[in-house]
């Protein structure tokens, strides 16, 4: 096993040294495909383990009720102005400590409980937070979901895209209060302006749930929704490559309800490392190298999903437009569920999640569908030809998967990538 750079710290504690050092050994000697992770900066993870964790600092920059905030205050005015800066923002929020977080606090923010949402159905690529019936959220408020169009054999127009007739037609149906643009498994660029149109026709805010593509945002590969929602949530830990955590961005006129309905309403004490850490992500998304970084995510994912459509497997909507491919396994093979995928590709070292794909006849614990990401391997240094031979190692993988040699074997070409494409490379104790 490789030494990790960061147990050093810990070396009195040697059970958590230890794990430590197997997790570095996992993620720099297995493929990491899943779409909402990435390798976050050396400087990231610095700042993440920083003295601000020591700090309490409930409030605001300015009106916080401990002494000693100071130079937290200006970390997070920092991290504040970078991120207004990054998207073209009036007003942004980075404490949530997640974007379940976001979502809830803007709910919170801008509606009453009882209030009528328009959100992506999670079975249809929306999340758990657009109204799921397993999270809190559809308590407290009314979902109506939207769906993607039926799935259609013709190439040229694939469907299983979202229905934006059947979003008109829900909005002047229920007339919501808000509607939620924005998805986790939807592998097709998510355009703002007719989700503007119908909030428009409606009279509701419109809030986007930029979870999955901020940095492909941040980075100009996809349609900045800054100037057509009211409010845009996200995470920082997926396509941005900053820490865990989530973030608001918000018009001026929601600022006020926007800061209250995250502190005091659902968080106490700010994560201040980790806001430092979002500052960091914020300036590295800032920088001229990094258009270049999303366009070759965007780049890799297209390379995969039609390497991967040539064995055999069917791309949910036809193929990709950001970091996913969102693979229908029952046409590669019948059998085949994508909790028995996901198995058999951690047995080759190739992490990846399974997903449910829309309408799936199985359930959510064991899917038709694998969801697979481009973003991690791509700050790793790949490029189309590697991500064109895990298309095929993943084929052969899952092809030969009574066979435990074969799958040992695919392991071993594993492994040879993952040598060469180590994301922190010559970071060393
Ligand atoms: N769990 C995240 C994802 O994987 O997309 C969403 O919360």
């Amino acid at each position: 096993m490789s030494p990790s750079p960061f147990d050093s710290w810990i070396t009195n504690d040697s059970e958590v040294s230890s794990l430590l050092a197997q997790e570095w050994d996992r993620q720099t000697t297995t493929l990491q495909l899943i779409a909402s992770e990435n390798f976050a900066s050396p400087a990231v993870m610095a700042a993440t383990g920083s003295v601000l964790t020591n700090k309490y600092s409930e409030g605001y920059p300015g009106r916080r009720y401990y002494g000693g905030n100071q130079i937290v205050d200006e970390v997070e005015d920092l991290a504040r102005r970078r991120l207004t800066a990054l998207f073209g923002a009036d007003h942004a929020n980075v404490q949530p400590h997640s974007g379940a977080n976001a979502n809830v606090a803007v709910y919170q923010a801008l509606l009453d409980p009882g209030d009528t949402i328009l959100a992506m159905r999670l079975d249809q690529g929306g999340h758990l937070t657009h109204g799921s019936p397993a999270s809190m959220t559809s308590k407290a408020w009314h979902f109506v979901s939207y769906g993607v169009t039926p799935r259609n054999d013709d190439p040229e127009n694939p469907g299983e895209l979202i229905d934006f007739d059947n979003v008109r037609e829900l909005a002047h149906a229920h007339r919501p209060k808000l509607i939620v643009a924005g998805a986790t498994a939807y592998a097709r660029r998510i355009n703002p302006e007719p989700f503007r149109e119908i909030a428009n026709e409606v009279g509701a805010l419109l809030m986007f749930d930029s979870a999955h593509v901020a940095g492909l945002i941040a980075g100009g590969s996809h349609p900045n929704p800054v100037p057509f929602a009211d409010v845009v949530t996200f995470t920082t830990h997926k396509t941005l490559r900053g820490p865990r955590g989530g973030a608001i961005l918000c018009r001026e006129e929601f600022a006020k309800k926007v800061d209250s309905a995250v502190f005091p309403g659902m968080q106490g004490g700010p994560l201040e490392n980790a806001i430092a850490a979002k500052a960091v992500a914020f300036h590295e998304a800032s920088q001229s190298s990094f258009p270049v970084y999303t366009d070759q995510i965007v780049k890799n994912s297209v390379a995969f999903a039609s390497a991967l459509t040539k064995e055999g497997f069917r791309m949910v909507s036809g193929g990709t437009e950001n970091h996913m491919v969102l693979v229908d396994l029952r046409e590669f093979d019948a059998d085949l569920t994508g909790k028995e995928a996901q198995e058999v590709l951690d047995r080759a070292g190739i992490t990846t999640n399974r997903n449910t794909i829309p309408d799936d006849p199985r359930s959510p614990f064991v899917t038709s569908g694998l969801r697979l990401g481009s973003a991690a391997q791509t700050t790793a240094g790949m490029k189309e030809p590697e991500f064109e031979a895990i298309a095929a190692l993943i084929a052969h993988a899952l092809r030969s998967r009574a066979n435990e040699d074969a799958v040992a074997s695919v392991r071993e070409d594993v492994g040879v990538l993952c040598h060469d494409f180590n994301p922190y490379a010559g970071f060393t104790k």
